[in-house]
């Protein structure tokens, strides 16, 4: 089952800043956990980072003619303007789990509402690297037994 990872704006520099935030992981090592609950999941991941909102739309709205059944995200700061992201969301016919490494709902107000939330099937939010793994676990659960 192929599966497309988005990481938004600014996450490439993960693990350089923040740690007390954000954990000091860098994407890399994100990504590393990822192929690894891929692995013993049987999922096929395509992963993508970008910092530009229109390369984002692009790939959530080509995500299901590329093979995908269903995509992780972490929009980052367009989780909280991004009404485009949300339309490319609800128009792209996949299941979508969001997921941020700190708890959105802690932090400052602007952080704690999600356009793209709104969106998605579910979110996990504040586990850190944690937050990737159990949403992958979550999204895959999801469209296993919605095959079934
Ligand atoms: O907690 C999350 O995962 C966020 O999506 C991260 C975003 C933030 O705007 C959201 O409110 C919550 C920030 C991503 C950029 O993080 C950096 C961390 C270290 C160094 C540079 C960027």
């Amino acid at each position: 089952m192929k599966l497309l990872v988005l990481h938004g704006p600014s996450l490439d520099r993960l693990g350089t800043r923040e740690p007390e935030i954000y954990g000091s992981l860098s994407l890399a090592g994100i990504n590393a956990l990822l192929e690894e609950t891929a692995k013993q999941r049987g999922l096929e991941l395509t992963i993508l980072q970008s910092n530009h909102e229109g390369v984002l739309v692009d790939a959530i709205l080509s995500a299901a003619e590329n093979g995908n059944r269903g995509i992780l995200m972490n929009p980052a700061a367009y989780s909280h303007t991004s009404i485009a992201l949300l339309d490319a969301i609800r128009a792209c016919g996949l299941p979508v789990v969001e997921v941020h490494l700190s708890n959105i709902h802690a932090r400052e107000e602007f952080r704690r509402h999600s356009y793209t939330a709104m969106g998605a099937v579910g979110v996990v939010t504040g586990f850190g690297p944690d937050s990737y793994v159990a949403g992958l676990h979550l999204l895959a659960a999801r469209l296993q037994q919605h095959a079934g």
